[in-house]
């Protein structure tokens, strides 16, 4: 078998050494957590929307890499429902951030032949929010390469609620009856609907939890935890956790 790898070495890595990921068993879909943007501020003495905008930063790098690598979807947790629970002042700097990301790298998500996409509630955001993402989504919509979603005002249980209603919706006006409901129904009305599940789920900043993150989708998808926080994630720890989730994924093939 032709197996083509890329290796390099990483001085970072808690394994030491040279990390090899092959072509072949790259995750599909890849989802991230981006947790620990106001630990990282607060660990430098800044104010945590500081940590908010270095956290953007490191998106170009890692949607870089993953296109490099063939990956097809690349989901961000942005920006959840318990989100408007923080202070007016930082909500209010969050909401400004997709304007700002897309000012700077919309042109290079072009280039990149990068499809935006949004998984969420956008009806709830600011005008200039709902404005500026759904922009994105209209000028990214012919292009055919990596897809990069954006849980933007998402939570899991919401989705799942409303999946529901959709779905009792549909059993009111009779076009479905209640014993014709399978998982198939269920995943078609979700807002990742188009999307196959997560391959691998990575969340940085240490905390060991899914925080209310595509609940139904990562039922079979591998976990990748790190002590990372998000401003200080980069490629090479992309990388890392592929490589992670390929050992992990040769293991069960060898059954
Ligand atoms: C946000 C930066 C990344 C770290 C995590 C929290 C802060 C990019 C977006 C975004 C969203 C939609 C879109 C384009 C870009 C974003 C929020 C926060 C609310 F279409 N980063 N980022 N949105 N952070």
């Amino acid at each position: 078998m032709l197996e083509k790898l890329t290796k390099w070495k990483s001085s970072f890595s808690s394994q030491e050494g040279t990390n090899e990921i092959d072509d072949i068993n790259v995750p599909r879909h890849i989802a991230i957590i981006m947790d620990g943007n106001g630990r990282w501020a607060k660990q430098k003495g800044l104010p945590r929307i500081a940590g908010h905008r270095e956290g953007m930063k490191v998106i170009n790098k890692v949607v870089r890499k993953a296109d490099d690598l063939g990956v097809e979807i690349l989901t961000l947790y942005a920006f959840s429902t318990e989100n408007w629970k923080r202070p007016k002042t930082e909500v209010d700097f969050l909401m400004k951030l997709p304007e700002r990301f897309l000012n700077k790298e919309l042109p290079m998500l072009m280039e990149k032949n990068v499809k935006v996409r949004l998984m969420g509630t956008i009806e709830n955001l600011p005008e200039h929010t709902k404005r500026a993402v759904t922009k994105a989504v209209k000028d990214t919509e012919q292009n055919t390469g990596l897809i990069l979603n954006f849980a933007l005002n998402y939570g899991s249980r919401f989705e799942l609620m409303e999946a529901v209603k959709k779905i009792a919706n549909q059993i009111e006006s009779g076009s479905l009856s209640a014993e014709d409901i399978t998982e198939s129904v269920l995943k078609e009305n979700l807002m990742t609907a188009e999307l196959r599940d997560p391959d691998l789920l990575i969340r940085t900043s240490g905390e060991i939890r899914l925080s209310n993150f595509m609940l139904w989708q990562v039922a079979y998808s591998e976990f990748w935890f790190t002590d990372v926080l998000w401003p200080d994630f980069d490629e090479h720890h992309l990388v890392e956790a592929i490589a992670v989730y390929q050992k992990r994924v040769r293991r069960y093939g060898g059954v």
